[in-house]
């Protein structure tokens, strides 16, 4: 390059930024920097020639070449890296395509979507309808439109979540809704008979958590309203679940129970799946050798009354079941903390 006449540089860094870009391989780069930079290059020269330019042009000369060489300096040293790194990569790749691909991993079901599925499977083939309901509730349809008034002492059976709304006297007392009952109520005062129908969903409660309680699990109801209903559909329905859940070999116990919504009420249970209801049982079925598995009852007469049905006319049964406990059941899983502990060494057995 020859740039001899332009003591200031200036034509010398243009035609130079010129070539550069035309620079296509590390080759090209070093011949580039040697007749730029080397010690007969002509920024090299440039320098030299300052001491021959006029004293009152030196200083700005001197102070432009300098400039000029730092700039290229690092323009070439940046090339340079660029060159160099991408030759090392392919002198020793990353990239080992010998190794097997990654495997993919797929997302399953929850266990409790699988056996509500499963549940809401059974009694769809018998003919009921599918609803849901809040899960953010009010205490008129958790407790009072179900036979339960405040202050009764039946709500200790229910151990409760409450939402604070005591910022607004406007609404009423709010709660996690502690089973799936209140959808007896919001169904019968949607429709009138005949009602054949189960609701899923989440459950919340206040509970000291062991291996058979958790604070949030799933219930499943039932509910049945028609002409003529009696205790005998309630039981042959349910065993009928029972035996399309588990199969002949379970045995499922009717026993009285107490839920204020039903009259009579009872407890449904299975033998235990672990010791298979042996008469001394075992840490699950807390040596009882009985899995209780849902309450059930007929529906009360003044829960009719209060949805607007004659209970002369009308008579129903419900149910209400937990869905983790029948999952236990089903799969021989011995701690319903399990189901919500994230571990998901438990949760892909079940894809
Ligand atoms: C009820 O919640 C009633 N609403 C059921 C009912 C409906 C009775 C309709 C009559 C007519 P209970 O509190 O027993 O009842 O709960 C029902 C089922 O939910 C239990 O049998 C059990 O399987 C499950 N369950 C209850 N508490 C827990 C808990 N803390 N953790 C996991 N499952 C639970």
């Amino acid at each position: 390059m020859d740039f001899q006449k332009d003591s200031y540089g200036n034509e010398l860094r243009l035609k130079a930024i010129e070539k550069f870009d035309l620079i296509s391989n590390l080759e090209q780069l070093e011949e580039f920097k040697s007749e730029l930079l080397g010690r007969k290059g002509s920024i090299t020269d440039l320098i030299k020639n300052i001491s021959t330019l006029p004293s009152d042009q030196k200083k700005d000369a001197g102070k432009n070449a300098n400039l000029i060489k730092i700039f290229f300096q690092d323009l070439i040293q940046e090339k340079f890296d660029d060159y160099t790194s991408t030759d090392a990569e392919e002198s020793n790749p990353t990239l080992d395509f010998s190794l097997p691909g990654r495997r993919k991993s797929h997302g399953s079901f929850h266990p409790t979507t699988v056996v509500v599925r499963e549940i809401t499977k059974v009694f769809t083939e018998m003919g009921f309808d599918l609803a849901e309901g809040p899960e953010v509730e009010l205490d008129e349809y958790n407790f009072q439109k179900l036979n339960i008034p405040i202050d009764h002492p039946a709500r200790d059976m229910w151990n409760t979540l409450w939402v604070d709304t005591t910022s607004d006297v406007n609404i009423q007392p709010l709660l996690l809704r502690t089973h799936t009952s209140p959808m007896q109520i919001r169904l019968m005062e949607k429709q009138n008979p005949p009602i054949r129908v189960i609701v899923p969903g989440k459950t919340y409660r206040y509970e000291a958590t062991d291996a058979t309680h958790e604070w949030q699990f799933c219930q499943v109801e039932g509910l049945v309203v028609d002409k003529g209903i009696t205790f005998a559909h309630l039981k042959s329905t349910l065993e009928e679940f029972a035996q399309n859940m588990f199969g002949q070999k379970r045995k499922a116990r009717f026993r009285c129970d107490f839920f204020p919504f039903v009259e009579p009420g009872a407890e449904v249970s299975i033998d235990c799946f672990k010791c298979d209801g042996d008469r001394d049982g075992c840490k699950v079925c807390s040596f009882t050798g009985w899995i209780e598995i849902m309450g059930a009852g007929m529906v009360h007469p003044e829960v009719l009354k209060g949805v607007g049905y004659d209970p002369e006319i009308y008579s129903g049964f419900a149910f209400g079941m937990g869905a983790e406990r029948i999952s236990m059941l089903r799969n021989g899983i011995d701690d319903v903390r399990l189901f919500y502990s994230n571990d998901l060494r438990f949760l892909k057995q079940f894809s």
